[in-house]
């Protein structure tokens, strides 16, 4: 039972298939309406739905369309995953393109750097059941800490 469980959710993390779910529930919705079981309406809607999620999939970076609802907030809701298939989740995300990203001369204090950095890395380890906690100082998705030792931006006072 744990392993189907298992096996589900990592193919509900894969991207291509997500969309193919996706992309097939929408072919069901068309049969179903074609065959006339569900009303014209209902496919309609259903289907703008299915796209809207399909293009955010598309999107260079995904939702959590879970954390969006609760908190309305995109940049907290982005999604993004690492080349090991880590998952970072809201401001702990990859930057895209320089936007959000964060360097040492953005905090006065190392203090500051070092409560981001931890902040994000708890994060990480929620959002990773499982994920080894060398694993995530090796990860340092901000560049902060280039020794990997969990220190970050040694050159700022403390
Ligand atoms: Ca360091």
């Amino acid at each position: 039972m744990t392993d189907i469980k298992q096996s589900l959710q990592t193919a509900r993390n894969t991207k291509s298939t997500r969309i193919w779910f996706m992309v097939g529930l929408m072919v069901i919705i068309f049969i179903l309406w074609w065959m006339k079981i569900i009303k014209t309406g209902f496919a309609i809607g259903f289907g703008i739905i299915l796209l809207a999620a399909i293009g955010i999939e598309t999107f260079n970076y995904d939702l959590d369309l879970g954390k969006l609802w609760k908190t309305g907030n995109i940049q907290e809701s982005r999604v993004s995953h690492t080349k090991d298939g880590y998952k970072l989740v809201g401001s702990c995300a990859i930057p895209i393109k320089g936007e959000g990203d964060l360097n040492c001369s953005h905090f006065k204090t190392q203090t500051e750097a070092q409560s981001k950095y931890s902040q994000c890395a708890s994060e990480i380890i929620t959002n990773n059941i499982g994920l080894d906690v060398r694993k995530v100082k090796s990860l340092d998705i901000y560049g902060l800490d280039r020794d990997k030792d969990g220190v970050v931006c040694e050159s700022l006072p403390k």
